[in-house]
């Protein structure tokens, strides 16, 4: 087999955002534009002799992509790779692979939440050895890489069978297909009391588990259907689709709207839950009641030491800055450390290396733990059962139990989409203009403590990340945040994170959304996000 060296030039854009580098699937596929960053990726990190882990969630070109990065692992001198069988692997079971396997790292083709299809969104990232993905430097590197490249490699050879589990060889690289699911139940196993959530669906609990059309359907079935025998029928969409199936891969509310109707209608289930594209997202829903990522974040950390992965207790919980500061109330009362990121899984990496961290999550429907360096699906909705298996209570009991217990932190966040780039800009940077005038004035009946645009300085590392966010603190504990988004596709999306407290025992039963009015009402008035965008009410509210 030849290894051809292909001359290339810089392909402008190239920069990675909260997580990989993502854009319409026909820009993906243009000339040169995956080999070109592939490429970037090998230059930084290095390829001879190396062992990589690859998969992705499946989404149109997922199978082609995953040919084109053999080839060129292989012309760039790796030892071996490890694929998911038919180029499959959730972003948790990549980082699982990396890990268990001690890899030097593995490159996940997803653009998670975002659709898929041939006029969709495609992605690829890199995750490092610790099985987390790249940090700024690594990825600022890359992104450097493909301003400056001249040339690709890549082996002139036939596809790889990928349909089969079992070890090929390409041009001296070792290929070994495995199945996506297997290592990764097996970890599941090690973490959860299967026993007692077997036992629970044997008594007659009734779940169900949307995948979305998306990867962790296999992960489901296998898991929560064939190993704790959870009624047939219980995971739904659980057929991975090029195109998820025309749906929006992205679990929450308005999303899975399907799954919210079932769990608030009649005779609704006992538990529901989704997930999202590469499977490292989750929705948790009670019968009649949705959980707040923010909140379930609380809860898990609250409750974890009821999982015999964790009964010896969480070293700390680390969460992203818009995230509500519900889970540090729970640190707080287990006498543990709580850590403040900026968004992206990225920052929890040192955190959960170093042990000072053992569960992280996100108000983006992200949790996690220490078993793996992703968030995960699949193992929120197991660490749920777990903890519903154990309390023998309803998610509606839990929840009201835990606001009792440590007060409620009402949060919502409003995402305002397709906004033209330069409106947005000019709005954020107004805003962060009048920074420095806002402490001490009074807006809504509430007045301003601080504001700053988040910094934050990796305890660990020492790197310092500015701009991660504009954030607007009230007296009373009340605050909102705004910032761009970095994974979306076109155009700018704005988020905006509103949260309000209530130490209880009063007031902790309102719609959030009417708890939130006058921080919503603050927000649109300090930041003048209708005078710029035009927008008076979001699109999207989680
Ligand atoms: C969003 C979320 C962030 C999450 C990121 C990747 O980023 O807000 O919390 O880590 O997506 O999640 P942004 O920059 O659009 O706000 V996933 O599941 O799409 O990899
Ligand atoms: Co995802």
């Amino acid at each position: 087999m030849t290894i051809r060296t292909i001359a290339t030039a810089p392909i402008a854009g190239q920069k990675p955002g909260t997580s990989g580098l993502r854009k319409k699937t026909p820009v993906f596929m243009g000339h040169h534009y995956l080999e070109n960053f592939v490429q970037s990726i090998f230059d930084v990190v290095g390829a001879a002799g190396k062992t990589f882990v690859l998969g992705g969630d499946g989404r149109y070109f997922n199978d082609r992509a995953a040919q084109v990065i053999l080839r060129m692992a292989a012309a760039n001198g790796a030892g071996r790779v490890i694929v998911g069988q038919g180029a499959i692997l959730s972003t948790p079971a990549a980082s699982h692979l990396i890990r268990l396997n001690k890899t030097d790292g593995g490159i996940i083709m997803s653009a998670s939440h975002n659709p898929g299809g041939p006029d969709e969104d495609f992605g690829v990232k890199f995750n490092m050895p610790n099985g987390g993905p790249a940090p700024e430097a690594v990825t600022e590197a890359m992104y450097k890489r493909t301003t400056e490249i001249t040339e690709y490699r890549i082996v002139e050879a036939q596809d790889v069978d990928l349909g089969r589990v079992g070890r090929t060889s390409l041009a001296g690289m070792l290929v070994d297909v495995v199945d996506p699911v297997a290592d990764y139940a097996a970890l599941m196993e090690t973490l959860f009391d299967f026993g007692a959530i077997r036992a629970m669906f044997q008594a007659g609990f009734r779940m169900r588990m949307d995948s979305m059309c998306a990867v962790t359907g296999p992960y489901a079935v296998e898991i929560l259907e064939n190993r704790l025998g959870a009624a047939k029928g219980t995971c739904v969409n659980a057929v991975p689709l090029p195109d998820f199936g025309g749906m929006h891969p992205d679990p929450n509310p308005t999303w899975a709207k399907a799954l919210m109707d079932e769990m608030f209608g009649e005779n609704a289930p006992d538990f529901g839950a989704a997930s999202d594209g590469d499977g490292d997202r989750n929705m948790v829903v009670g019968r009649g009641i949705y959980v707040s990522p923010s909140d379930s974040l609380a809860v898990l950390a609250a409750n974890a030491h009821l999982a015999p992965g964790y009964a010896k207790g969480l070293k700390g919980v680390a969460r992203s800055m818009p995230t509500s500061a519900a889970a540090d109330r729970v640190a707080a009362a287990l006498g543990i450390g709580s850590y403040e990121t900026p968004t992206g899984w990225k920052f929890f990496g040192n955190l959960l290396d170093a042990g000072r961290a053992t569960i992280c999550g996100e108000e983006s429907f992200g949790t996690g733990s220490d078993h793996v360096r992703e968030k995960d699906g699949l193992w929120a909705v197991l660490l749920w059962l777990n903890i519903l298996a154990a309390r023998k209570q309803t998610v509606a009991e839990i929840l009201a139990e835990h606001w009792a217990r440590f007060g409620r932190n009402y949060y919502s966040r409003h995402d305002f989409e397709a906004i033209a780039t330069d409106k947005a800009d000019a709005m954020m940077s107004a805003l962060r203009g009048a920074l420095p005038g806002l402490k001490g004035k009074a807006v809504e009946g509430m007045v301003i403590a601080g504001a700053d645009d988040f910094a934050y300085t990796d305890p660990v590392d020492g790197s310092v990340s500015s701009k991660q966010g504009v954030r607007v603190m009230f007296e009373d504990g009340s605050r909102f945040v705004l910032r761009l988004s970095g994974t979306g596709t076109e155009g700018a999306t704005l988020r905006l994170y509103l949260e309000r407290t209530a130490p209880g025992p009063e007031g902790l039963d309102l719609d959030p959304q009417a708890a939130l009015a006058p921080v919503i009402r603050a927000a649109h008035g300090i930041a003048r996000i209708a005078e710029f965008t035009g927008r008076q009410s979001p699109d999207v509210v989680t």
